[in-house]
């Protein structure tokens, strides 16, 4: 019996020897080298190609590399049946909101705008923008943690989720009706929230035109979350004074997207919260041992709710 690594844009070699680096860890094949596909009874996915997944008729587990799993949901040809995890880390949450943290910091204290000035030989400060309202899309794992992280730092935070959020110091907005409410009095809005039907798109110019004139927006979940030209507008009329953006819905972003030279836009390429591999090799090997002796998963994605 075998695990499968099939990872698109990661280098597989360094999670192959996380995994054989454990006395439990069964034979380990990356692919396309499957071997004999009877013996695949787990997989590891990240942006796979569709259909690949039913290739494997003993297949027991599919475990997400990262936290989110529209990739693995929108296949077509997904296996029904088998059960879909995913990767929730402490190290991981932290991270994502020390990012968070960092992109706001930047914003405010006009950090880029100082190596900007340093490369034209300039000695011009500026004083700090005093916003401090963060509304976080999105109140799961990452963004919880990023909430209170936020809150410690001295922010005013607010959060949007599908459900009432008891979190100290953190104002919870949730359900549809909520959303524009929860940005009204936003400086930063931050996207957190993982990409489903519910939430393509969510970026647009309706929720911009709710938020306060010349805020900034920092996605950190998806591509597809936003609206690319509405962005594009927003920072041309200044309704937006600017964007972090990490994700993009093609990756890595095209050389000809005009984002790439856009002076407002910060782009990072998808890196807010890299997987641990050594946590994710451990987590995933726990899971197939709870599938081969009948316990419950860690995890589990529901895929009726998408996430
Ligand atoms: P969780 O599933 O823990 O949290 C998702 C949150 O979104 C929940 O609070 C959920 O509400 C809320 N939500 C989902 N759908 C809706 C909706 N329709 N309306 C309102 N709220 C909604 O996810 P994680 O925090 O672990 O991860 C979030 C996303 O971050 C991932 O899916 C991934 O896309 C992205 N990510 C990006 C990384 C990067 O490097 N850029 C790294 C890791 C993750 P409720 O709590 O009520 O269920
Ligand atoms: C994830 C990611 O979903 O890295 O974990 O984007």
């Amino acid at each position: 019996m075998a695990i499968l690594i099939l990872l698109n844009q990661v280098d597989p070699t360094l999670l192959e020897t996380h995994l054989k680096s454990h006395n439990d860890c069964p034979e380990v094949r990356i692919w396309p080298n499957c071997g004999n596909k009877d013996d695949i009874e787990c997989v590891i996915v990240w942006k796979h190609d569709e259909g690949v997944l039913n290739e494997f008729p003993n297949l027991k587990l599919i475990a997400s590399y990262g936290a989110g799993v529209e990739n693995i949901l929108s296949d077509p040809a997904l296996p029904a049946d088998v059960p879909i995890t995913r990767f929730v880390d402490d190290t991981l949450s932290d991270q994502m909101a020390e990012f968070v943290l960092a992109a706001i910091l930047n914003h405010r204290l006009h950090l880029t705008y100082y190596r900007e000035q340093q490369a034209a030989s300039q000695w011009r400060g500026k004083d700090f923008l005093t916003g401090k309202n963060v509304t976080i899309l999105g109140l799961g794992e990452l963004g919880s943690t990023t909430a209170k992280l936020l809150d410690k730092n001295g922010y005013k935070v607010s959060g949007w989720s599908r459900s009432e959020k008891n979190i100290d110091g953190v104002k919870s907005y949730f359900g549809n009706d909520q959303l524009y409410l929860s940005v009204e009095e936003a400086d930063f809005v931050v996207c957190l929230l993982p990409l489903t039907p519910g939430t393509k798109y969510i970026l647009n110019a309706d929720l911009f035109s709710k938020m306060i004139k010349g805020s900034f927006l920092i996605n950190v979940g998806r591509g597809d979350h936003l609206n690319d030209n509405d962005l594009m507008d927003a920072l041309y009329n200044n309704q937006l004074s600017g964007a972090l953006l990490d994700v993009f819905s093609k990756e890595p972003l095209p050389q000809d997207h005009p984002f790439w030279k856009h002076l407002k836009i910060h782009i990072t390429p998808h890196i807010s919260s890299p997987t641990d591999k050594a946590k994710v090799a451990r987590q995933i090997l726990d899971n197939y041992n709870r599938i081969l002796s009948g316990s419950t998963l860690k995890n589990q994605v529901d895929p009726q709710r998408s996430y």
